[in-house]
């Protein structure tokens, strides 16, 4: 059993829960443009929501991955100052990850939110990043970025005490996978494409219930740090490297603090520190239900859990719209 100061404890674990209203209000605003063909209003009205949402929650936060530079960006941007005022945190948002998929409603559109002690997560630029990751209990350093995706897949299986042809492998459905996609596929595993939505793509490694083994394949690298924190606090193993296209990028990175930008990341590099982690369901998934409107309200589906105690907390939330402040309701 670890340590604790009770009042330090008390705070987190409210804080925890706080977490779960961020999500839940971005999930509520999102839904409203479930299927309607605007991604950009799907995106709009979470961060709307989400921003308003952290009004209420006591925390001094600074949002490190965001929704972008101040100048582009008018709400949720990176350096911004969020909440009521309380200790000193760090926040990474996504309001809503998977834009593309509410506007089409997809499969696994979530609003998500991570929180840090100070200086805790990387500061990812908006670029690429490589990731790999799998699950809880495996011996560490099992599988690795640099090793091709039949090594991974070899080691992970005899790890497992399973056929490669028993593996589940999530990626993104993107061209740039092609070679890695066929490279599993001559290897004999299973694979599970994804149309968007790389952070509920790398929990799924965590999650017994998806069947999912492991996640490879490059995608967002703000996106790389939310999942990095969700990962810590539910067990399992993540590398990261930012994939840079150009100086520029790189120069950018470099005022961020990245000092190596070859470097190989592990989810502790990424994530640092005590964090928490909390997701809403905006379309349904194996992990989360998608949000539920019915006559004056609507059901959320939320997952929330803290690196410190390790408990993950599934939350069913049933909103009545009639009694919630009218700022609240979507
Ligand atoms: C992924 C995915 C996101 O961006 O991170 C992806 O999880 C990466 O970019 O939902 P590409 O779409 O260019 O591959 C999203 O699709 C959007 O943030
Ligand atoms: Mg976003
Ligand atoms: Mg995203």
């Amino acid at each position: 059993m670890a340590d604790y100061d009770a009042s330090t404890l008390l705070v987190d674990r409210n804080l925890a829960l706080e977490l779960v209203r961020v999500t839940e209000a971005a999930a509520l605003a999102a839904s409203r443009w479930i299927g309607r063909g605007d991604k950009n209003a799907a995106d709009g009205a979470a961060v709307d929501a989400m921003r308003k949402a952290f009004d209420t929650v006591a925390i001094s936060g600074t949002v490190v991955i965001g929704e972008g530079e101040m100048d582009e960006a008018p709400m949720l941007y990176i350096g911004e100052k969020i909440g009521l005022g309380g200790p000193e945190v760090d926040i990474a948002v996504d309001p809503l990850e998977g834009t593309s998929i509410t506007a089409k409603g997809g499969p696994n559109a979530i609003a998500t939110v991570a929180l840090a002690e100070r200086g805790g997560f990387l500061h990812a630029p908006d670029i690429y990043m490589d990731k790999v990751a799998v699950g809880p209990g495996l011996p560490e350093g099992i599988v690795h970025l640099d090793a091709r995706p039949e090594e991974n897949l070899r080691e992970l299986a005899r790890a497992k005490k399973c056929d490669i042809g028993d593996l589940l492998v999530c990626t993104l459905d993107r061209d740039r996978h092609q070679d890695m996609i066929a490279a599993c596929r001559k290897a004999g595993a299973r694979i599970m494409l994804l149309g968007d939505g790389d952070v509920a793509g790398v929990i799924a490694v965590s999650q017994p219930s998806t069947g999912v083994d492991i996640y490879m394949g490059s995608g967002g690298a703000p996106e790389g740090v939310l999942a990095a924190a969700a990962l810590r606090c539910i067990g399992g193993q993540m590398q990261g490297r930012l994939m840079f296209e150009n100086e520029e990028q790189v120069s950018r990175a470099r005022e961020m603090g990245v000092t190596d930008p070859k470097r190989i990341y592990g989810i502790y590099e990424m994530a640092r520190g005590n964090v928490m982690f909390a997701a809403t369901g905006v379309t349904g998934g194996p992990m989360l239900r998608g949000v539920q409107r019915s006559a004056g309200g609507a059901m959320t589906h939320s997952i929330v859990m803290r690196s410190k105690s390790g408990t993950v907390r599934y939350v069913e939330a049933h909103h009545n719209f009639a009694r919630k402040p009218a700022a609240f309701v979507a």
